[in-house]
């Protein structure tokens, strides 16, 4: 055998896809990213939500949302017949939030940072729960004080497809699929897009069962 036949990529990594994928002029989906702080975020969440259950809440327009919602932090997300606001008590419980995990808090920096953004200091975290057939219908986010943080999203449990639309509703959409562990960053010139999540697919998810779970950490004031 001639030497020119060794394999000189026998001890080579295994093509892998890559870790991250840019989908916007600054917004970057970090693949995988959650998956080595899980087993540290579940028994935080668990907390959170012992404090602060999921609910189903309604929109100004009458309808109620397929998703149920909770938050952690010093603010909260929420809405009701007379509008959207982030608000310091829960109005489920009448008291305040509880106070975002330090796990929580840890993993939104450093995935902020892994997309480019030093310092982020989110004071929020929106928890979204989805079951099968539940749906996000394209909006944008503009409850936010500022728009020069980024927004970090963690998705867990069943998949989903994101859409990734552009500045206007009728703007034509990307869509990015979104696995146990994978992590999308935004930044200032993407912040103001509209995005959705379309109705998630039945499915058995094995940590998580029957559930997709999104944490959005924005840094509201
Ligand atoms: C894209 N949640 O809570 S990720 C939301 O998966 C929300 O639960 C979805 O949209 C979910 O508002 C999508 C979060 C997200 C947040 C802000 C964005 C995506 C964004 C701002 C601009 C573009
Ligand atoms: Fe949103």
């Amino acid at each position: 055998m001639s030497p020119m036949n060794f394999d000189l990529f026998a001890d080579a990594e295994p093509e892998q896809v890559p870790r991250r994928e840019q989908i916007g002029e600054q917004s970057f989906v970090l693949r995988g990213f959650a998956l080595p702080w899980l087993e540290r975020l579940l028994p935080a969440l668990e907390t959170v939500l012992a404090a602060a259950p999921f609910r189903q809440m309604v929109t100004p327009g009458g309808f109620t949302m397929s998703a149920a919602l909770s938050s952690c932090g010093t603010w909260g997300w929420t809405t009701d017949r007379n509008g959207y606001r982030y608000s310091r008590l829960d109005p489920h419980t009448q008291a305040p939030w509880p106070p975002m995990p330090e796990v929580f808090f840890a993993l939104a920096q450093a995935a902020a940072l892994d997309a480019g953004f030093a310092d982020f200091v989110p004071d929020t975290c929106l928890i979204n729960r989805y079951i099968p057939g539940a749906k996000m219908s394209l909006h944008q986010d503009k409850n936010e004080a500022s728009y020069a943080a980024p927004i970090v999203s963690v998705s867990l449990g069943l998949p989903a497809m994101f859409l990734f639309g552009g500045f206007e509703r009728n703007d034509k959409s990307q869509r990015v699929p979104l696995f146990h562990g994978d992590i999308v960053v935004w930044g200032g010139v993407d912040r103001l897009r509209y995005h959705g999540i379309l109705p998630i697919k039945a499915g058995q998810h094995p940590r998580l069962g029957e559930q997709r779970i999104n944490f959005t950490f924005r840094t509201s004031h």
